[in-house]
């Protein structure tokens, strides 16, 4: 099933360490780590790298804004990422670190490569430069006004209106991101790539990659159009020291895919491998990566490893968009998943939301997440078809054949069924069709079951039981079958049954093939459970309901906030009515785990306030103490109840201090 016998290589995007795990990353690496399985299935040897992106400008920008240092906050998310991935069941044989040191010396060594090679050139260039700030501003750190479109922008990359990669330079009517002034255009002697040089290169290299068409056609019809240099140098202090300037780090879009390279570097001295079977040598490489940065493996990469003289990937396999409840996904909307919080801190298990992304749509395709369609999945699919005729096949044989595989005879037309599934699941994958190898494994459920149906053992067994025993035994060959094939999408369940079926070792260890290998007559099964349970209605309605708040409530304090953080005047902080307010009455808002209803006293009259505080604040609590109101707030409704105020208190993100007078005063009290 491998066109020849290379080493393989899957890698996943590296997620920036700068912000929690959602499912957007998920719908990522949920189908490349069950690429990975299922290659293993067929018997092939495959190593999964990937690692946390820490350097760049997000890294730089986020920590200023949370009042840390780069390196603090890539260890915390680093960690992080590290963690959920294990939960979700996707399992690198190495997740490593951009700011790792083998992968400054990589970095450093490439390009002093491409320099020798002639690829890099050096060139003065204006820079959008902040005389506040007193240094110049790359990417993120400058905002302005993108050159093609009109549209706002950032330093690099046209994120609002058509999308497109900026150069430095490029911004129209830049102003400086961490002060909010003006900002102007400096000369300064930078670093470019000489991507032109491999055009041709790059159109040859197009018609052979491998992969999803969505990733090949864009990048066929990037590299028709002009190809520009690229300017590869910045001025940051965090990143990897641009070997032929000092007070310069490459870019990161440098030094991030090189992480490829020296993952597979760290990951090979461990092993005791030659990591150079893979980026110097013939090797099959295969990268998973979201959408959006297709330009970035398709054209820089390659061009970079031809021009240092690295092995090429094979296949660029390139995610959908996500979307959520049909809404474009937005963090700062409140339109996300986040896979710790929202999901797995719920008790919910990773194999049902790995089921989902894999099954929802064709990997290219626009995924929506919808707790709804969730839980219909998790009834119809998993518990309906799959848990039923498992759970109906163990419980039956152990019933009635002292829980022990019963004698008979493989029917041909069953075994011809295993076969042929095993045939087209492992196509799919090899296609990078997750949902299609989904659904051809799930079909074998439906099959089972219309088998069971069809056969009626639970007649049989009263007037033929040997031919009841066969039944079963077809049976349960579908369900150890059917273990091994979704392996790779729910690796824990399937282990479960497994287990359930008394099988030894891991079904994570077994072979497609193995799913046609007769089970033992006589051999025991295990202790039989449900593998899913039914979510009802009010279950998912509490998930969505969790879900809906979250988004009023950031609708909310996006109204509330003004556009730009300006300096005001007296005149408008005048117009803020702010008071100490005594709290009378609080209770939780039905249906919701997050707001209450409180309330307060401003002196001359009481106002029905509702506030996002239920997780940290218990409504007894509150009673009798005095806080802050913002009372000439715009009314407004959240969960059908009407806030008529704003309470304040220090913002944590997900928690809140409240704010109080240092001693107690009238309620009404003015604030100046
Ligand atoms: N860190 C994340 C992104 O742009 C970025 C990927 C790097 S892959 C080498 O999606
Ligand atoms: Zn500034």
């Amino acid at each position: 099933m491998s066109p020849d016998d290379v080493p393989i290589l899957v890698t996943c995007g590296l997620p920036y360490a700068n912000g929690p795990c959602h499912i957007g990353h998920l719908r990522t690496y949920v189908p490349a780590d069950i690429y990975v399985r299922g290659l293993r299935k067929m018997g092939l040897d495959v190593t999964f790298v990937c690692g946390s992106d820490s350097h760049g400008t997000p890294i730089v920008v986020n920590a200023e804004e949370q009042g840390t240092t780069p390196a603090e906050l890539v260890t915390r998310y680093h960690d992080h990422f590290d963690e959920v991935f294990r939960n979700v069941e996707v399992i690198f044989d190495y997740f490593g670190n951009t700011d790792d040191p083998s992968n400054h010396a990589r970095t450093r060594s490439i390009v002093k490569t491409l320099m020798e090679n002639g690829y890099v050139y050096s060139q003065d260039i204006q820079l959008a430069y902040c005389p506040k700030c007193d240094r110049f501003l790359p990417d993120r750190y400058v905002e302005g006004i993108c050159p093609y479109c009109g549209s706002p922008a950032r330093g690099d990359e046209c994120d609002q209106g058509c999308g497109r990669h900026l150069e430095p330079g490029e911004i129209k009517e830049p102003v400086c991101k961490s002060c909010g002034n003006r900002a102007e255009y400096r000369r300064q002697k930078h670093y470019f790539f000489r991507l032109s040089a491999f055009k041709n290169f790059l159109i040859d290299y197009l018609e052979d990659l491998g992969g999803t068409s969505n990733a090949r056609n864009y990048a066929r019809e990037w590299v028709k159009q002009e190809l520009r240099d690229w300017c590869i140098t910045r001025n940051l202090d965090w990143g990897v020291e641009f070997p032929g300037k000092e007070g310069l780090v490459v870019y990161v879009w440098v030094d991030a895919p090189i992480g490829y390279i020296s993952f597979t570097e760290e990951w090979a001295s461990i092993q005791g491998a030659d990591w150079e079977d893979y980026w110097r040598r013939n090797a099959r490489i295969v990268h998973f990566i979201g959408g959006d940065i297709v330009y970035h493996h398709c054209i820089f990469w390659p061009a970079m490893l031809e021009g240092a003289g690295y092995t090429l990937p094979s296949a660029v396999v390139a995610s959908g968009m996500l979307k959520i409840d049909n809404k474009t996904f937005s963090k700062s909307r409140g339109y996300v998943v986040w896979v710790n919080e929202d999901y797995l801190a719920r008790g919910l298990h990773p194999d049902l939301l790995r089921y989902y992304l894999a099954s929802y749509t064709s990997h290219t395709k626009e995924l929506n997440f919808s707790w709804t369609v969730f839980g219909e999945k998790v009834n119809n699919e998993l518990v309906g078809a799959l848990g039923n005729f498992i759970n109906r096949s163990i419980i039956f044989t152990i019933k009635n054949f002292d829980g022990r595989v019963p004698q008979g005879d493989l029917d041909p037309a069953v075994t011809g069924k295993i076969e042929t599934i095993i045939e087209d699941t492992a196509a799919a994958l090899d296609e990078y069709e997750f949902k299609k190898a989904v659904d051809i494994a799930m079909s074998l459920a439906d099959y089972g079951n219309g088998y069971f149906q069809a056969n009626e053992p639970w007649k049989m067994i009263k007037t033929d039981r040997d031919g009841c025993g066969a039944v079963l035994r077809n049976c349960l060959q579908i369900v150890k079958a059917l273990a091994v094939l979704l392996e790779p999408v729910m690796p824990g369940k399937m282990q479960s049954a497994w287990k359930q079926m008394g099988l030894e070792g891991r079904v994570g260890d077994a072979l497609f093939r193995d799913g046609l290998v007769p089970l033992k007559v006589d051999q025991p099964l295990g202790t039989p459970e449900h593998l899913f349970n039914k979510m009802d209605k009010s279950a998912i309605k509490e998930l969505d309901v969790i879900f809906r708040e979250r988004i009023s409530l950031l609708a909310e304090s996006e109204k509330s906030e003004t556009k730009e953080m300006g300096i005001i005047s007296f005149e408008d902080f005048k117009t803020l009515d702010l008071r100490v307010g005594e709290v009378k009455e609080a209770e939780n808002i039905k249906g919701s785990d997050r707001l209450l209803r409180l309330t307060v006293d401003l002196g001359t009259e009481d106002r029905q306030i509702v506030a996002g505080i239920a997780q940290t604040h218990r409504p007894e609590e509150l009673l009798g103490s005095q806080i802050v109101v913002l009372a000439n707030m715009e009314p407004a409704k959240l969960f059908g109840v009407e806030s008529q105020g704003m309470l304040l208190a220090a913002d944590l993100g997900d928690s809140a201090v409240l704010l109080r007078p240092e001693t107690k005063v009238e309620p009404g009290t003015g604030i100046r």
